[in-house]
């Protein structure tokens, strides 16, 4: 088994997210948060156990330094939000090599389950597994339902097949969105087996409500959570960030 120690603690994970420059792209930023020496501010002082950046931003703006108060993960893949494609593909755009490289402890890429391209992402996916595994850092499953294959199927099902997969393909952590309900979680989680399942934070909620997600995600047997536009994008990131630890560090 791939050590994942280096991302985690205590067993435990809470990666800060910010992808989403290419994702989504500028629309989620505030003068604020647009500088990626912002979120490597709030990855640095709020003890994240990861930051998740496209190789752009890493090798602009990340430390070597850092890298033991704040492991860097690398997206390897990566798509616009511009193409409104029913059945998306999002090509890898930078090697294990290069990540490794740049700094990484480890590495990402998403599999959108359910597009009629899964088979490209699922190649992709596992030659950068193997290429990762050979050099010893973790890989890390986006295992996000999106496409014609999902279409008017049930969330509970989805979700648990999508976990059932990261195990299936040998992902070290997968990370996944909450399907609504502990017990759809749980069921997902179960699946996942030893694979890890980390939660994603998704659009800005009202504070109570996404504290809710974050402690209904950990009740459910959650490793941790990955967060982006609901720490960033609020007024105090850092005390966002204070009330998931608790809740992630002192869950049994
Ligand atoms: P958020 O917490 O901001 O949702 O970030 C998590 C994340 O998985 C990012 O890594 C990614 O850019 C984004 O969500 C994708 O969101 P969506 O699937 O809604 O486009």
């Amino acid at each position: 088994m791939i050590d994942l120690s280096k991302i985690t603690k205590d067993g435990k994970a809470l990666f800060l997210a910010y992808d989403q420059g290419m994702e989504h792209g500028p629309l989620d930023f505030d003068d604020d948060n647009a500088d990626p020496e912002y979120i490597l501010d709030i990855g640095l002082k709020g003890m994240f156990t990861g930051v998740i950046f496209q190789k752009g931003i890493a090798e602009k703006y990340y430390k070597e330094e850092y890298k033991d108060r704040l492991p860097l993960i690398i997206k390897l893949n990566g798509k616009t939000n511009l193409i409104d494609d029913p059945d998306p593909y999002s090509p890898q755009i930078c090697s294990v090599k290069e990540a490794i490289e740049i700094g990484a402890s480890a590495v990402g890429y998403t599999i959108y389950v359910g597009s009629s391209h899964e088979a490209e992402m699922f190649k992709e996916f596992a030659n950068i597994e193997q290429e990762a595994h050979a050099s010893g850092i973790p890989v890390v499953g986006w295992m996000y339902l999106k496409g014609s294959g999902v279409e008017g199927k049930d969330i509970r099902d989805l979700t648990a097949y999508a976990a059932r997969l990261g195990l299936e393909m040998g992902a070290d952590i997968i990370k996944i969105k909450h399907p609504g309900t502990d017990e759809a979680l749980r069921w997902a989680i179960e699946n996942a087996g030893k694979t890890k399942v980390v939660v994603s934070g998704g659009t800005k909620e009202n504070e109570e409500e996404f504290i809710n997600m974050v402690q209904s995600s950990m009740d459910s047997g959650a490793t941790g959570m990955a967060v982006g536009r609901n720490i960033w994008q609020a007024d105090k990131p850092l005390d966002v960030a204070e009330k998931i630890q608790k809740i992630i560090w002192t869950q049994d």
